[in-house]
């Protein structure tokens, strides 16, 4: 009997060794994997992690920091920290401020970091080397708990380690564009990871894992739900599913947010209109607030897409959208909630350029928000292209808080499996300039709130995240989660340090392998603007799933949801003409950064097709026509991305079997649809401009009519 005990335990191991083995280096660790390093690094780790002195105050947030840092050292040196009462040298001393006199008396900047922020310090206390990580709050203390376990990973020079570090931007939020149905709208990675049908009894691990992972990266927001919102989020049965994701994100420090939608007064609430200026509705919205505050005590607030794309608004009753936007701020007011309210809107009614349509609608309400609503602006005027100027609305609404809204999730860039590093497009945007108040009135300064000294600020990512075992549909992608939230914390930090730090945490610290693929993520970004829309091209992709080219649609119903609205190619030239002699949308932006976009001397050829219409045979700096240089860089963006294959394909050594083996499948997989959107463009705008390909031009693989019969009915998301 007891052998056969024995066997079967044995058994059991066998099999548990062998699944933990499969699941090893799948990608569901993240960046978190605290793998073991290197022998003098781990070394050096060891000597400064001898154990830990605890001083703050028992709550669930600082024995979550003391596990991540017990975890942390455990996997990285291999070392236990037993935690200790007493100060030695290598101790690490966690403490909150107030908590501890002679730390106190050391005087750390602690008065200027906040309630998120904290220092790290490598200093002499009480005649001991130690490293102390010190916050004003529990929550600052996790943070600089992150912080420093990817200083272990990142940095030689620990001795002399000195950060002092706080958010410069409050809210830093995901928007999850996931349906009840736990469909995820542009969504690439499996389900939504809310599992409503079976909540709030059963609370899946991922939830807690969900929350660690992105207090890691100092994001401190979520709002749950769709954009395109089902007002039953809003009842008392989705509450309580929402009140138990709430509490497992408390700790790590987020919050939780819900998109309402803002015709549900009539259709939960039994009334016949949802106008904002009407007394039971605004009854209506309050007591419904109350109601959320009664069962989660730190609800963030509402995010609303408000006539939009067909969803209700306040335009709907003859009122604005600060109308609408103020009725539910009061409602969150006494709660301390706010109201994202989202400034991405345009209508088919209105011939305007689009570019244009958010501007005209929201500049004349500048100042007219209540002080807890900030405005959500997309990051461009069209929509999370590859590449698009920033909106003119940064800058010009002074006296009005504006958020940022990035897409992560790759709706328009390949979806899952093309790696594209959008750190390097979030930077390019963060720091462009709006030179509103003159030069240096970056983007990133208008959001983070200093230019107009605004006391909210925001930022938010659509996510990428779903119930794939690897969160975003493949190890690359979460790159791009990564590096949003390090650009929220710090929306001037260099994207090319973020991939180094992310490769680093996520595959290996060997300096070949950190140099060689940060070198590939940053060439990704700039391939994907070549093989898709170069030149300022937009918005060519095919209808409804946004993959693949489709340039030639022409028959959609409303006039801005056709790709030749956008490229307006004839036979004499290509561009869509923003300047004063056509839809003067240049004119909503600054002098300086209007120059800076579209003025030919400018030199800035990025966004030539974006402002303007020229002819093919237009003159380009390098000598050649505009007809040449489009198909150089469509080529050059294929062999882009031949060469980022090859460069993969040398990292073999550094990377597990599973991890190397898909991210260089996917690589392929987007090198045929380089190639594909090249051949289409190609053949499509050479039968507009019937224009021969110069000598040396590969023809495209087929015929024009190939690539406009392919259809793709079961495409994701
Ligand atoms: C577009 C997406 C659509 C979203 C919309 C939005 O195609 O699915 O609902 O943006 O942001 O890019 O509201």
């Amino acid at each position: 009997m007891k052998s056969i005990v024995w066997i079967s335990r044995c058994l059991c191991l066998l099999l548990l060794s062998a699944v933990t083995q499969l699941h090893a280096e799948d990608g569901h660790e993240l960046w978190l994997r605290y793998a073991a390093l290197p022998k003098t690094q781990a070394a050096q780790v060891a000597t400064h992690a001898i154990d830990y002195v605890f001083k703050a105050a028992e709550t669930p947030t600082t024995q979550r920091a003391r596990n991540e840092l017990a975890l942390g050292v455990a996997g990285l040196a291999g070392k236990k920290l037993p935690g200790s009462e007493q100060i030695h040298d290598g101790s690490i001393v966690l403490a909150v401020a107030g908590k501890y006199a002679p730390l106190d008396q050391q005087a750390l900047p602690l008065q200027n970091i906040g309630n998120e922020g904290f220092v790290l310090r490598a200093i002499t206390l009480e005649g001991h080397a130690v490293i102390v990580v010190a916050a004003n709050t529990d929550i600052g203390l996790l943070y600089g708990v992150f912080e420093l376990l990817r200083k272990f990973q990142l940095d030689n020079a620990l001795a002399k380690l000195d950060i002092v570090s706080n958010p410069k931007i409050s809210l830093r939020l995901l928007n999850h564009w996931d349906n009840l149905d736990r469909k995820v709208e542009r969504g690439y990675a499996g389900q939504s990871l809310w599992d409503w049908w079976r909540l709030p009894q059963y609370l899946d691990a991922r939830y807690e894992q969900y929350a660690r992972a992105n207090a890691s990266i100092g994001i401190n927001g979520t709002v749950l739900n769709n954009v395109n919102s089902n007002a039953r989020i809003l009842t008392p049965a989705y509450l309580e599913k929402v009140a138990a994701i709430a509490r497992i994100m408390r700790p790590w420090g987020i919050k939780v947010y819900l998109s309402a939608r803002f015709s549900a007064p009539q259709e939960i609430g039994g009334l016949k209109t949802s106008d904002p200026l009407d007394a039971n509705v605004q009854k209506w919205w309050n007591s419904k607030a109350d109601e959320i505050y009664q069962l989660i005590p730190d609800f963030g607030g509402f995010l609303v897409k408000a006539n939009s794309e067909g969803q209700p608004g306040p335009n709907d009753f003859g009122r604005t959208h600060a109308d609408g936007a103020n009725m539910l701020a009061a409602a969150l007011k006494a709660h301390g909630g706010v109201v994202m309210w989202r400034a991405f809107v345009y209508s088919d009614v209105n011939p305007e350029d689009r570019h244009k349509q958010a501007w005209s609608e929201f500049k004349p309400l500048d100042g007219k928000f209540a002080d807890n609503v900030i405005v959500q602006v997309k990051n461009g005027a069209i929509d999370f292209q590859p590449r698009e100027p920033f909106h003119p609305l940064f800058g010009a609404m002074p006296n009005t808080p504006l958020m940022m809204e990035f897409q992560i999730t790759k709706e328009y860039l390949g979806f899952a499996t093309h790696l594209v590093y959008l750190g390097a497009q979030y930077e390019e945007v963060l720091k462009a300039d709006t030179y509103a108040k003159g030069a240096g009135s970056l983007v990133a300064k208008v959001i983070d709130g200093s230019l107009e000294q605004h006391k909210l600020s925001g930022i938010a990512g659509v996510a990428n995240i779903g119930s794939d075992r690897d969160w975003s549909g493949s190890d690359f992608n979460q790159a791009n989660w990564y590096a949003f939230g390090r650009l929220a914390w710090d929306p001037l930090a260099s994207s090319a340090q973020i991939a180094r730090d992310w490769l680093t945490q996520t595959f290996s610290s060997d300096p070949t392998f950190v140099e060689t693929a940060t070198q590939l993520m940053l060439r990704s970004r700039e391939a994907v603007v070549d093989y898709m829309t170069p030149l300022g091209l937009a918005h060519i992709m095919g209808t409804g799933h946004h993959y693949g080219p489709a340039p030639w649609v022409s028959d959609q119903k409303r006039p801005e949801w056709n790709p030749v609205y956008y490229h307006r190619a004839d036979q004499q030239g290509i561009g869509f003409d923003r300047t004063d002699t056509g839809s003067a949308a240049l004119s909503q932006y600054a002098a300086a950064a209007a120059q800076h976009f579209a003025d030919p001397q400018a030199n800035n050829e990025q966004y030539l097709l974006w402002f303007r219409h020229v002819s093919w045979q237009y003159k380009m700096h390098s000598g050649r026509t505009l007809w040449e240089e489009l198909l150089q860089h469509y080529d050059h963006g294929v062999a882009e991305v031949a060469a980022m294959g090859q460069q993969w394909q040398t990292l073999e050594p550094y990377v597990d079997a599973e991890r190397f083996l898909k991210a260089k499948e996917f690589l392929q997989i987007q090198l045929n649809e380089a190639q594909w959107w090249r051949d289409a463009c190609v053949a499509y705008f050479m039968s507009i401009s019937k224009l021969p390909l110069p000598k040396g031009v590969q023809a495209p693989a087929y015929n024009l009519e190939y690539y406009q019969a392919l259809s793709f009915p079961s495409a994701p998301g």
